[in-house]
């Protein structure tokens, strides 16, 4: 099930050190691609597909016992989340980092991931969509995920407006970025309007540009389907 990401960003499944499971469309795992190409290290992919139950297999569960992707392997290190594995790389591997030094700004970009990682995306992930679907009725399979991402962007909206740079906390790439494109990507599957959110649209254009970004893109990895 190994295979490499093409580009720049390749590597040999043989050598690489750093073995990162994903599935293409997961947002978490894309934000895992974008730091582990952010700071230039190569990896090999394990594709894990979640619309299959890959995730649910005896093997992977007794990598990440919670079922989720992504989980990041290095040498005897596990990792199972993406904060976490985002975390690690920091401490790990300081090039490119990604978190600004001046207090106030990390905090702010730590709140976006924040807002991203426990406010917008667990009320869309898989499995609750399927559960909401199920106790609440098939229109809410849509509307359920909307109007989450719709609070949590509004507040991203007010929050970003006065402090965004070219990306969301300045000039320079931070966690808050790496959070912020695969959401604002997930929310044009559930018809959210972007054109309530012009500092969102903004950031994510300039973040679009970005080879590293590109690299991590969905349909982009090795597990892509048409
Ligand atoms: N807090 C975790 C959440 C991971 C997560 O929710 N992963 C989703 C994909 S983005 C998943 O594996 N869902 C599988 C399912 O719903 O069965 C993280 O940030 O890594």
């Amino acid at each position: 099930m190994a295979s490499t990401v093409e580009d720049k960003f390749e590597t040999s499944p043989a050598s690489a050190r750093l073995k990162l499971y994903s599935y293409w469309r997961s947002s978490c795992s894309w934000r895992a691609r974008i730091a582990l190409n952010l700071k230039g290290l190569p990896y090999e992919y394990n594709a894990v597909n979640l619309l299959r139950g890959e995730q649910f297999s005896e093997d992977f569960t007794k990598l990440n016992p919670l079922q989720f992707v992504p989980t990041l392997v290095d040498g005897n290190v596990i990792i199972s989340d993406s904060l976490a594995i985002l975390l690690y790389l920091e401490d790990k591997y300081p090039e490119h980092p990604l978190l600004p030094k001046d207090p106030r700004l990390k905090a702010i970009s730590l709140q976006v991931t924040a807002i991203v990682g426990s406010s917008i995306q667990p009320l869309q992930n898989l499995f609750v969509l399927k559960r909401v679907e199920e106790k609440l009725g098939p229109e809410e399979r849509l509307a359920w995920p909307k109007y989450h991402i719709e609070k949590g962007f509004n507040a991203l909206e007010k929050l970003l407006k006065n402090v965004s740079g070219k990306y969301c906390v300045g000039d320079e790439v931070t966690l808050a970025d790496v959070f912020l494109a695969p959401q604002i990507f997930s929310a044009a599957r559930f018809n959210v309007d972007m054109s309530n959110y012009p500092t969102l649209i903004n950031i994510n254009k300039a973040l679009a540009e970005l080879q590293e970004f590109q690299a991590a893109l969905p349909e982009r990895q090795p597990d892509a389907q048409a």
